[in-house]
């Protein structure tokens, strides 16, 4: 009976020792079962992936019943539901998280010791659902998790990438990108749906037609077609109360596609043509950064958005007969402006294929989208060339015209006085040099709702980039601070915290992080801070071994770990860090550090494969590190070490055993972060500026528990743009930023090469220093200064960090989903479980 299992609760939580021998019994009998019948292997010779294939095929079991449930109760109660648009969900392993959401990983893990198996050896061959970059897709991944855990009916719709985020190697301390196939043994947490397809329609024309009752209507017709094949995966909410799925679709190539190609009889070129369309899902484009204009891109985001609305449409006819009520039964999220083309291929299913008229449509299309920003900067904001996508797309160009025309219209009728500035700012068409759509005004317009995604973010769109169209929709811009999971990034990936917690304040914290609160009388109490440190240097040593066994060099888990893991990006400032690192080493060589404590410095991250200076920054922290672990002088005292190919499981690993977060963007460049967010709520202290949810984290744990430095984005702001920032003043006027970039600039850490980091240092001191680096340099320094005498004191820095923990319950990815529900979606959330 699996509903009986469903319920999560195992006899291994004290109801004696027969049940739970029955317990690991049976489940030992339920991996046999499936190594057998479902991957046709024998006990003798399998192998750790054999056992992770029958363990996670038994914890999917577990899953299905509760998914179909879920489906069911969704119809029959007609609940409104929301579909999260999305090029990219970075979910990282699944094993873990469905063994918790299961009640069933302390049972996994008894029952594969009892048979004399490693747990850990076996969840590591659970390969990476790397299908996203960072932030953006693991934010996906986190509303996902966290909307099911509140029993939204919700579906994420995305792209089956067969190729996600490259792998990272470093070779000679540089970045080598190789291709990860994580699909090679299958997918358990899959259902692949051959039959569920949907047909997607790229160029061909358009044409004028009358529609049945002789209204003058266009149609789009000829060009190519490609096939949307649909793949299911799962997510568990906590406690396995809802299942909800992501549906990712596969391009394939159509049967009309096929026939006509293989009647013409040549069939090595059609087999080439076919797997030509297919291509369109293999790859996951690998930059966070950059808009990079390729045409399969824009194919890539038309096709699944098309497939995605064909699949929301033909769910909602099931039960309705017309789309009055459309916006009352399904919200649709656009997660940045990557699936803006939902807009008007809405319109264009509604008006052209369904016969609704066009204002009725337009309102029908705003009151169901809702579009989230992620970034202010220029380079990252999408525009396409108009012919472009009259090309590919003839008849949504004809609508984006339409709209966009409809739009200036309105504007021109309410405006005192004609302001052509106005409306050229306004136009959803950049009529500067080459025509181009502006992603996201298409998307601004065409939603009731516009959401930043930390306050700071939220106020500067209103400010900036959006400032004319939230003029003209003042009440349009909302605030979404973001948030985690706690499930993942503390209950599974902080076992030792996540039990010393519920050992003092009970374990519904996990879905109420809020009750993390009653953690805060225990600050003062030795007992406690002893419990917590115990904690940090357990996951401090379990990094240790990892790091050893990964890289073979020794970590000393006494030191101050001292952690910056993100995206390698110039705004996100890594060189201002090793800017630290380098003064720290030349201090601590000439005996001016002595009152620093010994610090680890960890990094890690990836870079886009075509950003030159990110890559040139990762190759200047390895020959910092080189040099620095090799020097007698500091050993002891100073250690950098970059740990390759970071993704969320590297993550997983790090994060826990962090004690210190670097946060250190330029004002006003970080949308939000979440790194910020998980390491904080595992005990680690941030420096950090005043940008992004760093502003929030530092009015939730207050001033005195956190390290703020540097210009605030107003003046950040006001530097760069009014002029004034002089770097080079900073150069000749401050010796010790003389000496760090003197010695970096001249070979001091690339022998051999003097010129090697020349690019890195004149972008400082003769470019502009655009991230404003030296500006902020000399009160970063102090900052970590105090920084490490506040280390120093360890009982006041466990306070510190146990203050940090209490107060973070408000980043919790349920509170982020329970507001988008309330003011954006118009839906209800679960509070109590069942
Ligand atoms: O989204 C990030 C923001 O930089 C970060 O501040 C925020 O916390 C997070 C979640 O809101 N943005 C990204 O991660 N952006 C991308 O990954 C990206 C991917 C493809 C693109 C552009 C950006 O074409």
């Amino acid at each position: 009976d699996l509903t009986a299992e469903r319920p999560a609760r195992t006899a291994l939580d004290g109801s004696g020792p027969a049940a739970a021998r029955a317990e690991i019994d049976g489940l030992k009998r339920r991996l046999h079962d499936h190594l057998r019948h479902s991957l046709g292997k024998g006990p003798v010779g399998s192998t750790h992936l054999d056992w992770y294939l029958a363990l996670a095929l038994a914890t999917r079991d577990l899953m299905v019943e509760t998914w179909m449930d879920s489906t069911r109760q969704a119809y029959k109660t007609d609940a409104k539901r929301v579909y999260y648009l999305s090029m990219e969900f970075l979910i990282g392993r699944s094993l873990v998280a469905n063994l918790l959401a299961t009640g069933s990983l302390d049972l996994a893990r008894q029952t594969l010791d009892d048979m004399g198996l490693d747990f850990e050896a076996i969840r590591d061959c659970e390969p990476e659902a790397a299908l996203g970059n960072g932030g953006l897709g693991r934010l996906a991944a986190c509303l996902m998790e966290s909307m099911t855990t509140l029993g939204i009916a919700a579906r994420g719709y995305g792209i089956y990438y067969d190729y996600g985020m490259f792998s990272q190697y470093i070779e000679g301390g540089q970045q080598v990108e190789m291709p990860e196939r994580w699909l090679r043994y299958g997918n358990v947490w899959a259902f692949d749906r051959p039959d569920v397809t949907e047909p997607v329609r790229f160029h061909g024309r358009t044409e004028a037609r009358l529609d049945d009752r002789g209204r003058p209507r266009r149609r789009w017709v000829d060009g190519e077609e490609v096939l949307a094949q649909a793949h299911d995966l799962m997510v568990a909410g906590h406690g396995c109360w809802t299942v909800n799925a992501i549906r990712l679709w596969s391009a394939q190539a159509s049967r009309e596609f096929d026939l006509r190609r293989f009647n013409q009889g040549d069939y090595i070129n059609a087999v080439a043509e076919q797997s030509f369309s297919e291509s369109l899902s293999h790859v996951l484009y690998p930059d966070d950064s950059t808009s990079m204009g390729k045409a399969l891109r824009l194919k890539q985001e038309y096709f699944f958005v098309a497939a995605s609305l064909r699949d929301i449409v033909r769910r909602f006819l099931q039960t309705h007969d017309d789309f009055t009520r459309f916006p009352n039964k399904v919200a649709i999220q656009l997660n940045d402006t990557h699936p803006a083309l939902a807009v008007p291929e809405l319109m264009r299913l509604l008006v052209d294929e369904h016969g609704v008229g066009c204002d009725e449509a337009w309102a029908i299309c705003t009151g169901t989208f809702a579009y989230t920003n992620h970034t202010l900067l220029p380079e990252a904001l999408e525009t396409w060339p108009v012919g472009l996508i009259g090309d590919m797309l003839p008849r949504h160009l004809e609508i984006i015209y339409d709209i966009n025309h409809q739009f200036l219209e309105g504007v021109r009728r309410r405006a005192a006085q004609p302001d052509d500035a106005r409306i050229r700012r306004l136009s959803m068409i950049d009529e500067a040099g080459e025509r181009r759509v502006r992603m996201a005004h298409l998307a601004f317009v065409g939603s009731h709702r516009v959401n930043g995604v930390a306050a700071l973010h939220t106020e500067l769109m209103r400010a900036g980039i959006f400032a004319d169209l939230h003029r003209t929709f003042p009440d349009r811009i909302v605030n979404k601070t973001n948030g985690i999971t706690p499930r993942r990034w503390v209950q599974a990936a902080n076992r030792p915290l996540a039990a010393l917690i519920s050992r003092h304040i009970g374990e519904t914290w996990i879905a109420n992080l809020e009750e993390l609160r009653g953690l805060l009388p225990l600050a003062e109490d030795p007992g406690f801070q002893a419990d917590v440190r115990a904690v940090k240097r357990l996951n401090k040593e379990a990094l240790c071994r990892y790091v050893d066994g990964r890289l073979g060099i020794e970590l000393d888990p006494a030191s101050l770990f001292d952690v910056q893991v993100k995206r390698i990006h110039e705004y996100k400032r890594q060189l201002l860090n090793i800017l630290h690192v380098v003064t720290l080493y030349l201090r601590l060589r000439e005996g001016r550090a002595a009152d620093q404590p010994p610090r680890t410095v960890i990094l890690a991250g990836k870079a886009a494969p075509g950003y030159h200076m990110a890559k040139l920054i990762i190759r200047l922290i390895h020959d910092v590190a080189r040099v620095v672990n090799a020097d007698p002088l500091v050993s002891g005292r100073l250690r950098v070490v970059f740990i390759p190919d970071y993704n969320v499981s590297v993550a997983e690993h790090i994060i826990p055993a962090a004690e210190l977060s670097q946060q250190i963007s330029t004002a006003g460049t970080e949308a939000s972060g979440t790194g910020n967010m998980k390491l904080a709520l595992n005990g680690a202290l941030t420096i950090g500026t005043r940008d992004g949810a760093n502003v929030e984290i530092g009015q939730e744990v207050g001033e005195e528990n956190i390290f703020f430095f540097g210009l605030p984005a107003a003046e950040a702001e006001a530097l760069r743009h009014r002029g004034g920032h002089d770097p080079w003043r900073y150069y000749t006027g401050d010796p010790e930023l003389r000496a760090v970039l003197d010695m970096i600039g001249q070979g001091g850490f690339s022998q051999g090469e003097p010129d090697r980091y020349r690019l890195i240092v004149d972008s400082l001191t003769r470019h502009g220093d655009y991230y404003l680096l030296l500006a902020d340099y000399a009160d970063y320094i102090a900052c970590q200064d105090r920084v490490g005498l506040a280390y120093r004191d360890s009982d006041d820095w466990t306070r510190k960090a146990i203050i940090n923990v209490a107060r973070m319950g408000r980043f919790s990815s349920d509170v982020t989903v329970a507001d988008y529900a309330a003011d954006i979606w118009g839906v209800p959330v679960r509070t109590e479980p069942g």
